[in-house]
Protein backbone atom coordinates (compact mmCIF):
# COMPACT_ATOMS: atom_id res chain seq x y z
CA UNK A 1 0.00 0.00 0.00
CA UNK A 2 1.07 3.32 -0.83
CA UNK A 3 1.35 5.50 2.26
CA UNK A 4 0.02 8.97 1.15
CA UNK A 5 0.29 12.15 3.01
CA UNK A 6 -0.91 15.69 2.12
CA UNK A 7 1.02 18.92 2.54
CA UNK A 8 2.07 20.35 5.84
CA UNK A 9 1.09 24.46 4.39
CA UNK A 10 3.76 27.01 5.82
CA UNK A 11 2.70 30.62 5.08
CA UNK A 12 5.59 31.95 2.49
CA UNK A 13 6.75 34.97 4.39
CA UNK A 14 10.03 35.21 2.38
CA UNK A 15 8.35 36.45 -0.35
CA UNK A 16 9.14 40.27 -1.97
CA UNK A 17 6.88 42.79 -3.57
CA UNK A 18 8.44 45.21 -5.41
CA UNK A 19 6.82 48.28 -6.41
CA UNK A 20 6.14 48.56 -9.68
CA UNK A 21 9.13 50.87 -10.84
CA UNK A 22 11.37 49.10 -8.64
CA UNK A 23 10.13 46.15 -10.56
CA UNK A 24 11.20 47.06 -13.53
CA UNK A 25 14.42 48.32 -12.34
CA UNK A 26 15.41 45.26 -11.28
CA UNK A 27 13.74 43.10 -14.34
CA UNK A 28 16.32 45.29 -16.36
CA UNK A 29 19.38 45.29 -14.59
CA UNK A 30 19.31 41.67 -14.45
CA UNK A 31 19.11 41.59 -17.93
CA UNK A 32 22.03 43.72 -18.44
CA UNK A 33 23.65 41.48 -16.03
CA UNK A 34 22.53 38.22 -18.05
CA UNK A 35 23.16 40.12 -21.57
CA UNK A 36 27.24 39.91 -20.70
CA UNK A 37 27.31 36.36 -20.29
CA UNK A 38 29.21 34.63 -23.32
CA UNK A 39 30.21 31.38 -23.92
CA UNK A 40 34.07 31.03 -23.26
CA UNK A 41 36.24 28.64 -24.37
CA UNK A 42 39.62 30.40 -23.65
CA UNK A 43 40.47 30.04 -19.82
CA UNK A 44 43.08 30.97 -17.68
CA UNK A 45 44.80 27.61 -16.18
CA UNK A 46 43.70 28.65 -12.35
CA UNK A 47 41.85 27.32 -9.81
CA UNK A 48 38.16 28.51 -9.43
CA UNK A 49 37.26 28.93 -5.46
CA UNK A 50 35.66 26.27 -4.00
CA UNK A 51 32.96 27.99 -1.74
CA UNK A 52 32.30 30.19 -5.18
CA UNK A 53 31.19 26.95 -6.78
CA UNK A 54 29.49 25.29 -3.83
CA UNK A 55 27.25 28.70 -3.51
CA UNK A 56 26.30 27.90 -7.50
CA UNK A 57 25.12 24.74 -6.90
CA UNK A 58 23.17 25.28 -4.24
CA UNK A 59 21.43 28.31 -6.17
CA UNK A 60 21.04 24.91 -8.92
CA UNK A 61 19.46 22.47 -6.20
CA UNK A 62 17.05 25.19 -5.15
CA UNK A 63 15.66 24.81 -8.81
CA UNK A 64 11.98 23.51 -9.49
CA UNK A 65 11.53 19.59 -10.44
CA UNK A 66 8.71 17.24 -10.90
CA UNK A 67 7.71 16.32 -7.75
CA UNK A 68 10.99 17.97 -5.72
CA UNK A 69 12.49 14.91 -6.49
CA UNK A 70 15.75 16.84 -7.47
CA UNK A 71 16.61 14.19 -9.50
CA UNK A 72 20.32 16.11 -10.49
CA UNK A 73 23.60 15.39 -9.58
CA UNK A 74 26.71 17.29 -10.15
CA UNK A 75 30.59 16.15 -10.04
CA UNK A 76 33.42 19.00 -9.81
CA UNK A 77 36.49 18.17 -11.43
CA UNK A 78 39.17 19.93 -10.46
CA UNK A 79 41.82 17.42 -10.48
CA UNK A 80 44.65 17.81 -13.17
CA UNK A 81 44.45 13.82 -14.15
CA UNK A 82 40.81 13.45 -13.93
CA UNK A 83 40.24 16.57 -16.81
CA UNK A 84 42.88 14.92 -18.72
CA UNK A 85 41.06 11.83 -19.14
CA UNK A 86 37.81 13.65 -19.69
CA UNK A 87 40.04 15.53 -22.13
CA UNK A 88 41.75 12.71 -23.92
CA UNK A 89 37.64 10.98 -24.04
CA UNK A 90 36.03 13.69 -24.98
CA UNK A 91 38.23 14.24 -28.44
CA UNK A 92 37.88 10.55 -29.16
CA UNK A 93 34.12 11.08 -29.33
CA UNK A 94 34.46 14.45 -31.07
CA UNK A 95 37.28 13.81 -33.75
CA UNK A 96 34.83 11.01 -34.93
CA UNK A 97 32.02 13.83 -34.79
CA UNK A 98 33.86 16.57 -36.62
CA UNK A 99 35.73 14.03 -39.39
CA UNK A 100 32.91 12.39 -40.55
CA UNK A 101 29.67 11.06 -38.03
CA UNK A 102 28.21 14.71 -38.28
CA UNK A 103 25.64 15.85 -40.81
CA UNK A 104 27.14 18.50 -43.69
CA UNK A 105 24.25 20.62 -42.32
CA UNK A 106 25.18 20.21 -38.67
CA UNK A 107 28.86 21.37 -39.13
CA UNK A 108 27.41 23.69 -41.81
CA UNK A 109 25.32 25.42 -38.42
CA UNK A 110 28.66 25.24 -36.32
CA UNK A 111 31.37 26.89 -38.81
CA UNK A 112 30.04 30.34 -37.46
CA UNK A 113 30.92 29.70 -33.88
CA UNK A 114 34.44 28.04 -35.01
CA UNK A 115 33.86 24.75 -32.88
CA UNK A 116 36.21 22.13 -33.67
CA UNK A 117 37.20 18.43 -32.11
CA UNK A 118 40.32 20.78 -29.63
CA UNK A 119 39.11 20.53 -26.52
CA UNK A 120 41.91 22.20 -24.35
CA UNK A 121 39.16 23.99 -22.14
CA UNK A 122 38.65 20.77 -20.42
CA UNK A 123 42.09 20.77 -18.80
CA UNK A 124 42.29 24.46 -18.09
CA UNK A 125 39.40 25.33 -16.23
CA UNK A 126 37.44 23.46 -13.54
CA UNK A 127 34.36 21.08 -14.79
CA UNK A 128 30.96 20.37 -13.28
CA UNK A 129 29.58 16.73 -14.96
CA UNK A 130 26.28 17.44 -14.40
CA UNK A 131 24.28 13.89 -14.09
CA UNK A 132 20.16 13.83 -14.47
CA UNK A 133 18.96 10.94 -12.24
CA UNK A 134 16.65 8.42 -14.18
CA UNK A 135 15.09 7.48 -11.07
CA UNK A 136 16.31 7.63 -7.27
CA UNK A 137 16.98 4.79 -4.67
CA UNK A 138 16.05 4.20 -1.43
CA UNK A 139 18.97 2.67 1.20
CA UNK A 140 16.97 -0.76 0.74
CA UNK A 141 17.38 -0.97 -3.07
CA UNK A 142 13.82 -0.03 -4.06
CA UNK A 143 13.56 2.95 -6.68
CA UNK A 144 11.69 5.64 -6.39
CA UNK A 145 10.41 7.37 -10.04
CA UNK A 146 11.25 10.60 -11.59
CA UNK A 147 9.65 13.11 -13.28
CA UNK A 148 10.16 15.17 -16.19
CA UNK A 149 13.62 14.59 -15.61
CA UNK A 150 14.94 16.24 -18.84
CA UNK A 151 12.99 19.27 -17.90
CA UNK A 152 13.99 19.74 -14.28
CA UNK A 153 17.67 19.27 -14.55
CA UNK A 154 17.63 21.81 -17.67
CA UNK A 155 16.30 24.43 -15.18
CA UNK A 156 18.86 23.80 -12.64
CA UNK A 157 21.55 23.61 -15.34
CA UNK A 158 20.17 27.26 -16.25
CA UNK A 159 20.14 28.20 -12.54
CA UNK A 160 23.66 27.52 -12.28
CA UNK A 161 24.85 28.95 -15.42
CA UNK A 162 23.38 32.34 -14.24
CA UNK A 163 24.67 32.09 -10.62
CA UNK A 164 27.98 31.02 -11.91
CA UNK A 165 28.35 34.57 -14.55
CA UNK A 166 26.72 36.11 -11.77
CA UNK A 167 29.70 35.29 -9.52
CA UNK A 168 32.07 36.64 -12.36
CA UNK A 169 32.73 33.33 -14.09
CA UNK A 170 32.75 32.20 -17.13
CA UNK A 171 31.07 28.83 -18.29
CA UNK A 172 31.19 27.20 -21.45
CA UNK A 173 28.10 23.76 -22.18
CA UNK A 174 29.86 20.66 -23.66
CA UNK A 175 28.08 18.06 -24.70
CA UNK A 176 30.39 15.29 -26.09
CA UNK A 177 28.06 12.35 -27.87
CA UNK A 178 27.85 10.05 -26.72
CA UNK A 179 29.58 10.90 -23.32
CA UNK A 180 28.90 7.90 -21.13
CA UNK A 181 32.47 7.69 -20.34
CA UNK A 182 31.52 10.48 -17.55
CA UNK A 183 29.92 7.65 -15.57
CA UNK A 184 33.16 5.63 -15.66
CA UNK A 185 35.46 8.57 -14.87
CA UNK A 186 33.05 10.31 -12.24
CA UNK A 187 32.03 7.37 -10.58
CA UNK A 188 28.13 7.68 -10.84
CA UNK A 189 26.27 5.05 -10.61
CA UNK A 190 24.12 3.48 -13.90
CA UNK A 191 20.67 5.10 -12.93
CA UNK A 192 22.30 8.38 -13.67
CA UNK A 193 22.93 10.01 -17.25
CA UNK A 194 25.30 11.83 -18.24
CA UNK A 195 23.09 15.16 -18.96
CA UNK A 196 26.35 17.89 -19.71
CA UNK A 197 29.50 18.72 -19.22
CA UNK A 198 29.76 22.56 -18.03
CA UNK A 199 33.06 23.98 -18.14
CA UNK A 200 33.42 27.08 -15.91
CA UNK A 201 36.68 29.34 -14.98
CA UNK A 202 38.23 32.61 -16.06
CA UNK A 203 38.52 33.83 -19.23
CA UNK A 204 42.20 34.86 -20.71
CA UNK A 205 42.90 38.29 -21.02
CA UNK A 206 42.57 37.86 -25.17
CA UNK A 207 39.74 35.22 -25.02
CA UNK A 208 37.79 35.34 -28.10
CA UNK A 209 34.26 35.25 -28.87
CA UNK A 210 32.38 34.25 -31.79
CA UNK A 211 30.36 37.42 -32.88
CA UNK A 212 27.99 35.37 -34.40
CA UNK A 213 27.11 34.01 -30.75
CA UNK A 214 26.11 38.02 -29.88
CA UNK A 215 23.28 37.27 -32.71
CA UNK A 216 20.57 37.01 -30.31
CA UNK A 217 16.62 37.16 -31.79
CA UNK A 218 14.67 40.02 -30.71
CA UNK A 219 11.66 40.29 -28.65
CA UNK A 220 9.13 40.09 -30.72
CA UNK A 221 10.41 36.57 -32.79
CA UNK A 222 10.73 34.60 -29.32
CA UNK A 223 7.71 35.63 -27.50
CA UNK A 224 4.14 36.73 -28.52
CA UNK A 225 1.10 38.03 -26.78
CA UNK A 226 -2.46 37.17 -26.77
N1 LIG B 1 29.62 18.42 -29.29
C1 LIG B 1 30.43 19.08 -30.30
C2 LIG B 1 29.63 19.76 -31.34
C3 LIG B 1 28.81 20.91 -30.94
C4 LIG B 1 27.45 20.83 -31.11
C5 LIG B 1 26.65 21.90 -30.85
I1 LIG B 1 24.67 21.77 -31.22
C6 LIG B 1 27.21 23.12 -30.38
O1 LIG B 1 26.38 24.22 -30.13
C7 LIG B 1 28.58 23.20 -30.22
C8 LIG B 1 29.36 22.10 -30.48
C9 LIG B 1 31.45 20.02 -29.65
O2 LIG B 1 31.39 20.24 -28.44
O3 LIG B 1 32.32 20.53 -30.34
Amino acid sequence: MHNISGPDWLPYSDYLRYPEAEMLTRAASFEAQMKNRRTIRDYEDRAVPKDVIEACIRTAGSAPSGANMQPWHFCVIDSPEVKKEIRVSAEQEEQEFYNGKAPKEWLAALAPLGTDANKAFLERATLIAIFAERFGTLEDGRRVKHYYVPESVGIATGFLIAALHYAGLATLTHTPSPMNFLNRICQRPDNERPYLLLVCGYPTDDAKIPAAGAAKKPLNEISSWL
